[in-house]
């Protein structure tokens, strides 16, 4: 009964060993959220458009004649340095009339992109839209006078993609927050939080139409600030997604860092920002751009990493002063969505790969159907632990050309026909009956049958986005595949600390501190897991370090 009683309060999750136990995550946040089903269909949409686009753009990475190179080009006024007054009068001469926001919505779609985030004010403070807070806006500002991200809202609309925007917390145009600091990690003062959450009511008060998400970006927020920001977005808008930019575990979606791939899956919403050129956002007009074919190749694979563990992707473009697209960074789009029509149902609406890191390339999961994306030629190629999953058959996405499948112990073999690699990373979909079972491989036991299982050794799950972006992540679980049955287990730890250990079907909390011994079952189908106590936070730490377990067979 208490069993059943927490699974329905705490949800509950279905492993691929095909059991259900008790949901070992953290639980989510105040009310009203984005349900579910929202998230559900966020996560789905997989590959989306960044805008970077401001008075930076007008500059393009150049001040009095020089390139700035000394970080990013929508960071010129800090890395110049530019003074508030010059580079507000940037404003008198920005007019993007180039910018045309159905072609880039058509741009977008011809990527295979599904949803679309602007930037709606940047550090520099200068916002995109017409707001009533400060004249320092590109309808009041510049001889452009329209609101660049209603136009966007609006083509985006008719176009039915979905849209957002990006919004920085901090303001270089405020007094006393007027420079970069160090991980642009400017504390906000309560008058600024205010201008903030009265701009906030206006990109979520209807003239922008529903946002699928806000990209809260850096600043150092106190958790108060944090939770007035997530708050202001979901009281308006209940299924706008915050990003965890918005810190103090506040966000519905993980943000990695800039360009970066993560080598772990992570247990909720989760989206990796990508730059077409590591190292800007806004438009570099002395940018070297070349071998777009290169460029096309790193963004698939990228996409493609990302959604195999689970994520989403959004590419960036950084359209010129005048608000044209750079024809390069259109070319890269077109490119990806090349490759991306003929095999998207690999990738949109996909799981996370059941699997460890496979050297022929990556996994998504589909309705019934695992997908393979297969980097480079050594065939066969081998699915570890997949051999109890009932296959019906395998052919290449896209032009159904059959391929080979088989057992050998417990992997699963696909063996494609000769001459099989025509193209860039092409597609094998594997279809199954019945539920997918996967067999994760054991960790390695000492001759005597016992485990040392330690942090080395442990698969660990983080949560993101804690209090700033210089501490971007919590370890709140490490997991380890042991074989099945009875086990002494001798903790050493550095503290101690009371956590949830799930062994067999359930959790239990039990209190640990080094040299603790406890007996433990593990079932056939389930792993060994620490995780804190439940039910905890997002945002929770294990209690304390854990050194090792060492496992030791009962008598
Ligand atoms: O400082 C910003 C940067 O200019 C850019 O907007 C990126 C996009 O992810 N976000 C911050 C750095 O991570």
């Amino acid at each position: 009964m208490k069993k059943v009683l927490c699974a329905a309060l705490l949800g509950v999750a279905i492993s691929f060993h095909g059991q259900v136990k008790v949901q070992d995550r953290p639980l989510p946040l105040s009310e009203p959220r984005p349900t579910a089903a929202t998230l559900e269909e966020w996560g789905g949409r997989k590959f989306g458009m960044f805008i970077h686009f401001g008075l930076y753009s007008e500059l393009g990475g150049v001040w009095k004649g020089k390139p700035v190179d000394n970080g990013y080009s929508e960071q010129i006024m800090g890395n110049a340095p530019i003074p508030l007054e010059e580079y507000a009068a940037v404003a008198k001469r920005f007019d993007p009339e180039k910018w045309d926001p159905d072609a880039v919505v058509a741009l977008a779609k011809a990527a295979g992109m599904r949803f679309i985030v602007i930037t709606s004010k940047h550090h520099d403070g200068f916002s995109m839209f017409h707001t009533a807070q400060s004249k320092y806006n590109v309808v009041d500002a510049t001889p452009y006078k329209r609101d660049v991200v209603k136009e966007l809202a609006d083509a985006c609309r008719r176009g039915g993609m979905k849209f957002g925007v990006y919004y920085s917390s901090i303001d270089w145009h405020e007094p006393g927050m007027d420079h970069y600091i160090e991980g642009n990690s400017n504390l906000l003062s309560d008058a600024h939080a205010k201008f903030n959450v009265a701009q906030l009511k206006e990109l979520l008060g209807g003239t922008y139409g529903s946002l699928s998400e806000i990209w809260f970006d850096m600043g150092k927020p106190t958790p108060a600030q944090s939770k007035l920001f997530a708050e202001t977005v979901h009281k308006l808008q209940p299924q706008t997604l915050v990003s965890g930019r918005v810190f103090n575990y506040q966000g519905d979606f993980t943000v990695m860092g800039d360009n970066e791939v993560p080598e772990y899956g992570i247990d909720e919403p989760w989206q990796t920002p990508a730059s077409i050129f590591g190292a800007t956002w806004g438009y570099r007009s002395w940018q070297k751009r070349d071998d777009v074919q290169g460029k096309i190749q790193e963004n698939i694979l990228r996409l493609v990493q990302v959604v195999s563990r689970g994520g989403n992707y959004i590419l960036n473009i950084g359209p010129e002063g005048d608000g044209s697209v750079v024809p390069y960074e259109a070319d890269v789009l077109r490119g990806v969505g090349a490759w991306l029509k003929p095999v998207g149902e690999a990738i949109y609406g996909t799981k996370a790969s059941p699997f460890p890191d496979l050297d022929f390339g990556y996994v998504t999961v589909g309705e019934h159907a695992v997908y393979l994306f297969l980097k480079n030629e050594g065939a066969p190629f081998r699915l570890p632990g997949a051999s109890e999953t009932q296959w019906t058959g395998a052919t290449f996405v896209g032009n159904e050309t059959p391929v080979k499948v088989f057992a050998d112990g417990a992997d699963t073999v696909v063996q494609p026909p000769p001459d099989w690699l025509h193209e860039f990373l092409p597609v094998v979909k594997l279809t199954y009956r019945g539920p997918l079972r996967v067999v994760k491989p054991k960790i390695a036991a000492e001759a005597d049958g016992s485990y040392r299982l330690t942090a080395q050794n442990a698969e660990k799950f983080y949560n993101y986005n804690g209090f700033g972006y210089e501490d971007p992540k919590t370890l709140y679980k490490m997991r380890w595949e042991v074989g099945a049955g009875c086990y002494a287990a001798t903790f050493k730890t550095a503290g101690s600390g009371e956590v949830a250990l799930v062994a067999k079907d359930a959790e239990r909390a039990i209190s640990i501190s080094d040299g603790k011994v406890l007996k433990v079952e593990v079932g056939p189908d389930t792993a060994f897991e620490i995780t804190p106590k439940e039910p905890f936070l997002k945002g929770t730490a294990l209690p304390l370090k854990l050194e090792a377990v060492l496992l030791t067979r009962c008598p």
